[in-house]
């Protein structure tokens, strides 16, 4: 919990600074650590408190002293300065896609905007296009930046929510009165974005107890009820950006446990299916169990398992209930057999310091190893890219890799590349470079403006070059934040079967890209996924969970998934699609 304070602290730092035009290399200094806290193993505190913080890379003395200020005080003088200096709600500009510290300056010297609102008016009144090294288009992407946040606005991200509702479920599970205590609702349906939390108990005797401890947790800055059986809070948190969400806790009694989680797991469009189904067996369910409806005898109740025995179903996975068919899958015997986290057994998508990531190829490594894979690929980014790889980096990178690999045993690092697929569908790296390569992953990073014809084509193209095994985050949307490229997504996963490309679920949650829904398309397309984390810190390996569950939302099997294949079988899989 500290780390994610410290690093924000940082940040907003950074963003003030650039704000206010200070030198860049502070700016950047600022950003640095901010990362450096953020990716950290340990517990900033600890290691403050062992005076090792200016042992941390790019930590000197003053950030240091800036950490265990903010650590004993909850504050940072200097920050407070800074901020003092602009209206609070300047900061929210940074949210707008497109909108960075230099242009929040400008629009606040010249046109006296400070907060969403006056951005959006100005922007509908035609004054942003005036502005130098700004025009028209930028003006329309400002607008669009600025719907898109009202869309998702109460909403947060499904990794900030998961944040909380663990460490909640970690305060109340030990208490002594409960039993069982979980998540519900979209959360544990794994949507891409929360509304509020939902959670469930059973308790022995009396709910008092956890109801108390509940209203009083850390990070609660409104309680909205305090009741017996149900209490509502408002926690905030402040990750990159800041956020707040409503948490329900609600306690039911044991015999009524798995009715409840059904219903509050949701969909509600689900719960009006499987309603539907029950009025015709002549029965009734809602969040106390399955009735019959003639004699109002309860027939289930106590766990999900015999609520949907009781309509004659088998139990349906959380992630399935969105009515998307899955009732009826399950009446006829055909749910899929989900993808999990276990059936994973490597990673083919990480950076290293010889691109943007911030560990070196044995850290990153050694931090596969220890979640125990069989693989992982190195796919750091190549040219064009300012911080990308040209072919003599990439070969050094290959020599030094093959040299590692002679120490391990049931491990392998696999050679790869991100390549850049540049405007017209070429890729930013000899051919010659990358036939040498266990894994070449090719994606979109530059131009995004494309018509979708244009960006269509281009990926195809880079797809028919039969250079590529994986492509990348292939729609470029950022969940919340920015709608990613135009592209006509049934045309990529038609040509990917063609050309034997597998399609990747990136796993961080702010991409999950491909989506649900179509990762299922490429899926029900006969098209090979993967899911990779996109790590650049060894720390973010732990977010494949978000890329699982996105698969199993997608109603993604193990088979479906290229990185559950063991290392020979990867292997001979590419040397297939290669045509070698
Ligand atoms: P969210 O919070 O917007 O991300 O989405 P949910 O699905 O968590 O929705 P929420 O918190 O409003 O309600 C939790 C669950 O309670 C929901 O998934 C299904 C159930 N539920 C809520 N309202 C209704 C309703 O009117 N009818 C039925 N059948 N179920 C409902
Ligand atoms: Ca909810
Ligand atoms: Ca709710
Ligand atoms: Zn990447």
């Amino acid at each position: 919990m500290d780390n994610t304070a410290v690093s924000a602290m940082f940040d907003e730092f950074a963003d003030w600074l650039e704000i206010d035009d200070e030198n860049p290399f502070r700016v950047r200094a600022y950003r640095r650590a901010a990362q450096v806290v953020r990716d950290l193993p340990e517990d900033v505190a600890q290691v403050a408190a062992e005076g090792r913080l200016t042992h941390l890379e790019g930590i000197g003395k003053d950030l240091a002293g800036k950490i265990v200020e903010f650590l004993q005080t909850g504050k940072v003088a200097a920050l407070e300065e800074l901020r003092s200096k602009y209206p609070p709600t300047l900061r929210d500009l940074l949210q707008v896609p497109d909108v960075g510290p230099k242009t929040v300056a400008l629009l606040y010297k010249r046109l006296n905007v400070s907060s969403l609102d006056e951005l959006e008016e100005a922007a509908q009144a035609g004054k942003l296009a005036a502005l130098p090294r700004m025009g028209k288009k930028t003006q329309e992407n400002i607008l669009r930046g600025i719907q898109l946040l009202k869309q998702s606005a109460g909403r947060v991200p499904l990794e900030v929510a998961w944040h909380i509702a663990e460490s909640i479920v970690a305060e109340l599970k030990p208490l002594p009165s409960v039993e069982q205590i979980i998540p519900a609702g979209s959360l544990r349906r794994w949507r891409e974005t929360i509304g509020d939390i939902d959670i469930l108990a059973t308790t022995t005797g009396a709910s008092a107890e956890v109801m108390d401890r509940f209203v009083h947790l850390p990070g609660v800055t409104e309680v909205l009820a305090h009741g017996e059986t149900k209490s509502s809070v408002i926690v905030v948190v402040d990750a990159r950006r800041k956020y707040s969400v409503q948490v329900d806790l609600r306690v039911v009694p044991p015999g009524s446990f798995g009715a409840a989680l059904q219903y509050f797991t949701g969909s509600k469009d689900h719960n009006i299916t499987l309603r539907a189904r029950a009025l015709k067996q002549g029965l009734t369910i809602n969040e106390y169990g399955v009735f019959e409806e003639k004699t109002g005898k309860q027939v289930a109740g106590a766990t999900e398992e015999e609520v949907y025995a009781a309509l004659g179903l088998p139990l349906i996975p959380p992630e399935l209930r969105e009515n998307r068919g899955e009732v009826e899958a399950a009446a006829e015997g055909r749910l899929p057999d989900l993808i999990d986290l276990a059936a994973m057994r490597g990673d083919l998508h990480a950076h290293t310091t010889y691109s943007d990531g911030h560990n070196t190829i044995a850290e990153m490594a050694d931090a596969a190893r220890a979640r125990g894979y069989e693989y992982l690929a190195i796919t750091d980014h190549s040219k064009p890219l300012a911080w990308g790889m040209d072919e003599k980096t990439l070969r050094k990178q290959i020599k030094e890799i093959r040299q590692l690999n002679e120490k391990y045993h049931g491990f392998r690092i696999l050679t790869g590349c991100e390549v850049d697929i540049l405007s017209d569908g070429r890729l930013g790296m000899d051919a010659a470079v990358l036939q040498q390569l266990d894994i070449v992953i090719a994606s979109v990073h530059s131009n995004f403006k494309q018509s979708r014809e244009e960006m269509t084509r281009r990926i195809i193209r880079a797809m028919e070059t039969g250079l590529v095994d994986i492509i990348a985050h292939p729609t470029g949307r950022l969940v919340g934040q920015r709608e990613g490229y135009d592209v006509d997504v049934p045309a990529l996963i038609e040509a990917a079967k063609r050309c034997g490309v597998a399609l990747e679920i990136n796993a961080h949650p702010d991409r999950l890209d491909l989506n649900d829904l179509n990762a299922r398309a490429a899926k029900n397309a006969g098209v090979l996924l993967t899911i990779n984390t996109d790590a650049h810190a060894p720390s973010n390996l732990d977010l494949l969970r978000f890329g699982v569950h996105t698969a199993r939302r997608a109603w993604v099997e193990k088979k479906d998934v290229l990185n559950t294949m063991p290392l020979d079988g990867l292997l001979k899989w590419r040397q297939q699609r290669r045509g070698l």
